[in-house]
C-alpha cells in the first residue's frame, strides 16, 4: 500500500506577561528534557483553541481566561512522511497558580532568559516575533539529532 503523508495537529501555548513567560520541562513522552509551552494533541470533536486551554490546565494546573492564536508552525523530520501542524498560542490572562504535573515542570523566565540551548532549536527562531506580538507562519525540516536542515518563517497580518 503507498504510504500517504500524514498531518497531526498540535497546540502550543506561551503565557507571556511582559517581562516574563511560563515554560515547562518536559518530563516524558516527545520533546522529554526541554523547555517548551504547553500543548498537546486535539482529542476527538474538539476546537484547537479548547484543546490549547485543556493541556495548559492538565500541564501546568492553571486556568486561560483568555489566548489569541499567534502562527502556525509546520514541522518535518527527515525521512518520516508525518507533518506536525503545530497551532501556537499566547496568553497573559489566567487563574490558579502554577503547579507541577506528571508531563510538566513549569517555571517563569525573564524574557532576556529564555533557555533556548534546552528548548526545541526551532524555538530561537519564532519566539522573538512571538514576544514582539507578531503573527507568523513557517516551516522547519529537522535532520540528525534534531538539527534545523532547511526553514522558512514569515510574519503575517492574519493568522
Ligand atoms: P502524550 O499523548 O501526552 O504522550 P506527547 O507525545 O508527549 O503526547 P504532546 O501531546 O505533549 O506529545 O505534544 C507535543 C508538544 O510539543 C506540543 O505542545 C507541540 C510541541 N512541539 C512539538 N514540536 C515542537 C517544536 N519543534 N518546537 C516547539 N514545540 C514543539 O517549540
Amino acid at each position: 500500500m503507498k504510504d500517504f503523508p500524514k498531518r497531526k495537529i498540535l497546540t502550543l501555548c506561551i503565557v507571556h506577561q511582559y517581562p516574563r513567560v511560563l515554560l515547562g520541562m518536559k518530563k516524558r513522552g516527545f520533546g522529554a528534557g526541554r523547555w517548551n509551552g504547553f500543548g498537546g494533541k486535539l482529542a476527538s470533536g474538539e476546537s484547537i483553541e479548547d484543546a490549547a486551554k485543556r493541556e495548559v490546565r492538565e500541564e501546568a494546573g492553571i486556568e486561560i481566561i483568555s489566548l489569541e492564536k499567534r502562527g502556525v508552525i509546520e514541522f518535518e523530520f527527515q525521512g518520516n512522511p508525518e507533518t506536525l501542524e503545530v497551532h501556537v498560542f499566547h496568553s497573559d490572562t489566567f487563574r490558579g497558580t502554577p503547579s507541577e504535573s506528571e508531563e510538566m515542570r513549569p517555571e517563569w523566565f525573564h524574557i532576556d532568559e529564555i533557555p533556548f540551548e534546552t528548548m526545541w532549536p526551532d524555538d530561537r527562531y519564532w519566539i522573538p516575533l512571538f514576544l514582539k506580538g507578531k503573527k507568523f507562519s513557517g516551516r522547519f525540516l529537522f535532520g540528525p539529532e534534531d538539527a534545523v536542515l532547511e526553514y522558512n518563517l514569515r510574519e503575517i497580518d492574519n493568522i
